[in-house]
């Protein structure tokens, strides 16, 4: 039989930095939280994450006799530079290696091929595994498996990483013991709201609720349309991502740690900077892939990626 201490340890060797344990019973105040965000159309032009939104908010719809969500996290922080070089933007930490979605899945289905082999005497076992895209609510499920606390910005903030983390989750009908979520004091943000405050384009509409449409993450990487001059204006040099509301956090930035993992290395994809003219000058999708092939800069295609270029040198030139 295997124990809930055998995955900890198999997560590890997986190459997790974190990993713990939950039941899949819906959570009333995430259900809420997110029912209430789509009312209000913070999902902008997400529709995926107006799809399936019963199986998003009760895991037992995602895998018949479903018994434990197995929650995993792995920690991708970079520091960042002081000096943006001219006619550069910069690229957020999450996305200056090789593309997380393919790491932490693979990592995940290693993960479970090493439980599999663990568990070959105890019959039929079932196992899915969530990577972002899938129908699950992440940060809440890591939340009560004993992550982190969600913070005013909505991101899960972990005691020795913050919340420079990827999520995923093995949702399986292996009976395992959880883990009691307030056994780590993640801390709180108590009266803090530096990433309120400090968010440029006022996405934080509320404590935990990020209206997406106003996000510089959305607009630059999933909106498909031109991006209104009122938000471009306070985008600076941010050609993909944003992490203002994480570097804000001071309970976060005690805490992080370079990642170890080297697919995150930037080495591996766009690192940093991105040369805004290079991207201006592509003309073919062979020209944009020989920049982006295999990192997540792919997502608003080459036509997004000119619009964030040319919103960057806009600002440095009206900045300078
Ligand atoms: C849609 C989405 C976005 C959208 C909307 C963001 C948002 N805040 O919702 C956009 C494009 C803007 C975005 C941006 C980013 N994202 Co994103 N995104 C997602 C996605 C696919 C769904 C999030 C979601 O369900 N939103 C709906 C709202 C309502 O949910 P929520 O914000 O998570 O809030 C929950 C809790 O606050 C909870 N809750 C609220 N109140 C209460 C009260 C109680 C008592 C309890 C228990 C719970 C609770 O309920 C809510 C629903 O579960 C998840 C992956 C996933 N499948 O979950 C990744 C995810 C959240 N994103 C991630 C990342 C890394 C980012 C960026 C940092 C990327 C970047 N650098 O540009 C930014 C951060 C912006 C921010 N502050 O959120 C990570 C976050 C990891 C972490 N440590 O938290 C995730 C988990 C992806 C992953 N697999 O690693 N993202």
């Amino acid at each position: 039989m295997i124990t809930a201490a055998d995955i900890k340890r198999l997560a590890k060797e997986a190459g997790f930095d974190l990993c713990g344990i939950t039941t899949p019973e819906v959570i009333p105040e995430a259900k809420e939280a997110y029912e209430r965000w789509l009312a209000e159309q913070h999902h902008g032009e997400l529709a995926y994450m107006a799809r399936d939104t019963q199986r998003r908010t009760d895991p037992t719809r995602l895998l018949p006799g479903v018994r434990s969500i197995i929650c995993l996290a792995l920690n991708y922080y970079h520091p960042d530079s002081d000096k943006i070089p001219a006619g550069h933007g910069r690229v957020s930490k999450y996305a200056r290696g090789k593309d997380y979605h393919k790491v932490i899945e693979k990592k995940t289905r290693a993960l479970v091929a090493l439980i599999r082999k663990h568990v070959t005497d105890d019959g039929e076992v079932d196992f899915k595994w969530f990577v972002d895209y899938g129908p699950m609510l992440e940060r809440a499920y890591a939340e009560k498996a004993g992550l982190g606390y969600i913070g005013k910005n909505s991101m899960l903030i972990n005691k020795r990483f913050g919340s420079w983390l990827f999520l995923s989750e093995i949702v399986t009908s292996l009976e395992l013991t959880p883990d009691d979520r307030f056994a780590i004091d993640h801390g709180k943000c108590g009266k803090c709201r530096a990433c309120l405050v400090q968010c440029p384009t006022e996405a934080i509409v509320e404590d935990g609720v990020v209206d997406a449409r106003r996000c510089i993450s959305y607009l630059t990487i999933e909106r498909p349309s031109a991006i209104p001059d009122h938000l471009a204006d306070r985008m600076g040099s941010l050609i993909f991502g944003c992490d203002i509301c994480q570097i804000a956090c001071p309970h976060n930035n005690r805490r992080s740690r370079p990642t170890q993992h080297p697919e995150f290395a930037y080495e591996q994809g766009v690192g940093e900077f991105v040369d805004a003219r290079r991207v201006l000058r592509m003309q073919t999708r062979e020209e944009f892939l020989e920049l982006t092939a295999g990192t997540p800069l792919t997502r608003p295609k080459l036509d997004g990626l000119q619009r964030n270029a040319r919103i960057v040198l806009k600002n440095q030139k009206e900045r300078d």
